[in-house]
Parts: C-alpha cells; structure tokens; sequence
C-alpha cells in the first residue's frame, strides 16, 4: 500500500513559530521538552494482513470504510497534533518486522514519535514482530478494530500487548484516531518517567 503523508504543522499553537535552535535559557524546562518533541513529527500508523480488505470484508465486524478512508482520518488527526503520517499496510510478516525495525531507528534518531499498529492476525502469531517491537525499542500502541476478547478464544493472546506502550480495542475503526492522540498522551510532559 503506498505511503499517505500528512502535512506539517505544529500542534503547540503558541510554539509554532519557534524552532529547537530557537529554544533558550529563558525558557521553562516543560517548554523545551515540548520544543524537542515537536521537532520529532513523524508518527507510523502500521495494518498487518487483510486490513486492505477493510470495507468488503466482515463489515458486521470491520465496518463499512475502507482502508483509505481510514488513511484520510489518520492524516486528519496526524496534522492536527503536528506530525506527519506515514501509513502503511502488508500482507507479509517480515515487511511489518522490517518497517518497525526501520521505525524503530527513526525514533531513536528523533524523527519519529512512534507507531500505532493493528497487526490483523499477525497479532496472535508472530513472536517476530514482537521480537521486533522489543529489540527496536519502538514505541507502540496496539490497536484492533474489533474487541478481539469478545470474539474466538484464539484472538484472546497478543504477542504485541506485553511489549505495547498501550493498547486500544473495540472502538471500531475511531480506534485509530483515538490511538493517535493517546501517542500523544504516552510522550506528554506529566508521563515523563512512565514511557516504554
Ligand atoms: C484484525 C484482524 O485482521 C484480526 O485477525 C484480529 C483485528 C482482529 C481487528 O479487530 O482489528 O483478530
């Protein structure tokens, strides 16, 4: 699925116009930690398998938007909190591993906040994107569509949740712009100390 981005604003109205070169000694410390995580303003919203199908598949369980509009909504909410989208959807087990490894770098070099992912049934299988989650050290807030609790006994186990900053489930697809804003919340001054 080809990469959506949103455009870039700053979500800190009155700190639009400054830049981190701008951010001085008269400044309160909560100040510039929002100065330096403004400057982090990409933000990856991740789908695992038959998330392209959304819209066509189950829609008594997935609802009736497609994966693009749910792109739109997500590009909506990214802007709005300041950040630019890069969505994504595969497939295939070992692109997800390889994009959060690559996420993983891009946060840690402060490019970008961290992801949402909703890895459809890659969820309840794959130790390798867990394995990936840990070892990149990206910071994650699982999301599914659907409250998987309420469905079959073999969606109950999510090998993402143990390495998950969050996790979101069963408010359907406003679960994503939801997840978004909790990114937010997870990287807010007063959850200092409180990040995985
Ligand atoms: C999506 C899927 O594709 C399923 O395999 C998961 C999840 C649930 C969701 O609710 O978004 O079990």
């Amino acid at each position: 699925m080809p990469v959506r981005r949103a455009a870039l604003t700053c979500c800190i109205p009155s700190l639009r116009t400054r830049t981190s070169a701008q951010a001085g000694p008269g400044m309160t410390r909560s100040e510039r930690g929002l100065i330096e995580r403004s400057a982090m303003t990409e933000v990856l919203v991740l789908n695992g398998p038959n998330l392209n199908m959304l819209g066509d598949r189950e829609p008594e369980i997935y609802g009736s938007l497609t994966l693009a509009d749910v792109a739109d909504t997500c590009r909506t909410t990214a802007a709005e909190l300041g950040w630019e989208l890069d969505f994504r959807q595969s497939n295939h087990e070992g692109e997800l591993v390889e994009w959060v490894q690559e996420a993983g770098r891009a946060q840690r070099d402060g490019r970008l906040i961290g992801a949402v992912i909703n890895a459809g049934a890659y969820t309840h299988t794959s130790i390798a994107l867990h394995d990936a989650v840990a070892g990149s050290g990206l910071r994650v807030v699982e999301l599914h569509i659907s409250n998987v609790h309420a469905r079959e006994p073999f969606r109950h186990h999510s090998y993402l949740s143990s390495v998950a900053a969050a996790v979101l489930i069963g408010f359907g697809v406003a679960g994503y712009p939801m997840a978004l804003r909790g990114l937010q919340a997870l990287i807010a001054p007063a959850n200092e100390g409180n990040l995985s």
